[in-house]
């Protein structure tokens, strides 16, 4: 076991928390509790497992993934700060910001309630970050950022969820039906609002921008039902990636069947400016219900 596991586990651990060493080396806290099971990576500050009770597993982790410093974990929650996608200015900035590859620390870990809520932190380009993972019979992913420059700062956010279903041919997700979206298969191509439930045929890569606040469904052919509620989430992307593109990315491979990507956060015209010294929150709350997938 390295160092800092152990040393974590002397500082942190309880009944309902572990830490280990996973692949790659990476330092993870594994969550058993009554409620659920969940793992989380210090690298990235990424929830990488959870299955509430009575259920299978919720997140999709790719077999493929790849656990090397300067890489993203393929799967579970990566986090999207302080820009998402491609940086609009710095050329060869890694894609989705440095959250994601960046080596969080424990802040605190709070296990008197139902949940195991574990706080990570991180300073990240003058952002002062703080992420709380709360593994209960709910997931609530919650991402806060205080301003350290001296002057106002603008960032974009987004939980990278990947979710685990049955079939992407089969899956439907509702919510979004009175949303229009960017199409960023088509060279960020407006499209109306759809007036019914999202279905997947292919590569779908969807940003939302003026969505209704409300819960978002994903609805598996086990008729599960995944539900994403956000508190200051303005934006929602749904991603997958198609047979082609799946295939040219080698740590995802054939299990795009099986994955769709629901993405609460604030992106594009929904970035958020922070004064000095100031804090910006935002939460996404996973809950299940219906049949595990796997009944
Ligand atoms: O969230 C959708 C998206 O921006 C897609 O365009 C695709 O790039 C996906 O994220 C995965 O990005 P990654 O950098 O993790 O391979």
């Amino acid at each position: 076991m390295t160092a800092d596991a152990q040393a974590l586990n002397d500082a942190f651990s309880s009944d309902g928390l572990r830490f280990q060493t996973g692949p790659g080396g990476f330092v993870r806290g594994v969550v058993t509790t009554p409620s659920c099971v969940g793992e989380f990576l210090l690298h990235g500050g990424q929830v990488t497992q959870w299955r509430p009770a009575g259920h299978d597993e919720v997140l999709w982790l790719s077999p493929d993934a790849v656990f090397e410093p300067t890489r993203p974990v393929r799967g579970g929650i990566p986090l999207c700060f302080p820009w998402f996608g491609p940086h609009p200015t710095r050329a060869g900035a890694p894609s989705h910001g440095l959250a994601r590859t960046h080596e969080w620390s424990v802040y605190s870990v709070d296990t008197s309630g139902d949940a195991v809520d574990v706080t990570l932190e991180a300073l990240i380009e003058g952002w002062a970050c703080r992420f709380t993972a709360s593994f209960g019979g709910d997931l609530v992913t919650t991402l806060q950022v205080r301003n350290r420059l001296p002057e106002q700062a603008s960032f974009e956010a987004a939980f990278h969820s990947y979710f685990a279903i049955r079939d992407v041919g089969a899956v439907s997700i509702g919510g979004l039906e009175h949303a229009g979206y960017i199409d960023q298969t088509n060279a960020d191509a407006p499209r109306p609002p759809e007036g019914q439930p999202v279905r997947l045929a292919g590569e779908a890569d969807r940003i939302y921008l003026d969505r209704d606040g409300g819960p978002i469904t994903i609805v598996d052919a086990s008729e599960r039902v995944i539900e994403i509620t956000g508190t200051n989430a303005r934006s929602a992307i749904v991603w997958n990636p198609g047979n082609e593109k799946a295939h040219a990315m080698p740590d995802l491979g054939d299990g795009w069947r099986q994955m769709v990507c629901v993405e609460l956060g604030n992106v594009r015209d929904n970035r958020i400016t922070v004064q000095p010294g100031q804090t910006f929150s935002m939460t996404s709350r996973v809950g299940v219900r219906g049949p595990s997938a796997s009944e």
